[in-house]
């Protein structure tokens, strides 16, 4: 069956990831629905938005959030967006899956100390894949 995903990356927190975030969106867009696309869009600038439009981009990412089936989120980049993100789907019981390269990034206590949420930290890209599968089986 197929499954809504919310992908979540950093935006604001640095973009230097949106490349990997791009390919981890169009291989689960291969069977599954990913609400967030424009997470891995390279076009976009980090900066962008005004507090007008920052308050329709809250009310849509929370409204998505509630209809997810799953979180799935790559946490390598910290952001403070992403960390309200998985809060936000835990209050809501809304699964929550949680990527990060542990050769660069050091998790906040914050994740890794929540039993809540799944955490695989990966030593290579290609050992996200195959988990994903997994999950959305
Ligand atoms: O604090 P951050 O900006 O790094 O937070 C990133 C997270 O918040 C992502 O997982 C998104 O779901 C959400 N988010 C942050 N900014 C936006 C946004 N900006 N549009 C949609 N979701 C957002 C509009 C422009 C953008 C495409 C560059």
């Amino acid at each position: 069956m197929k499954k809504k995903v919310y992908f979540a990356g950093s935006i604001r927190g640095g973009r230097q990831d949106a490349e990997l975030y791009k390919r981890i969106i169009e291989y689960i867009q291969q069977r599954h629905i990913v609400l967030t696309e424009h997470v891995g869009d390279l076009s976009k600038s980090k900066t962008e938005g005004l507090i007008d439009r920052d308050v329709a981009i809250y009310e849509q990412d929370t409204a998505w959030l509630r209809q997810a089936d799953v979180v799935i989120a790559e946490c390598s980049t910290p952001s403070l967006g992403v960390g309200y993100e998985l809060a936000y789907a835990e209050t809501h019981g809304i699964p929550v899956h949680i990527f990060y390269d542990k050769g660069r990034t050091s998790l906040s206590a914050m994740l890794t100390g929540d039993r809540y949420f799944h955490i695989y930290p990966y030593k290579a890209e290609e050992d996200i894949y195959p988990i994903i599968d997994d999950i959305l089986e």
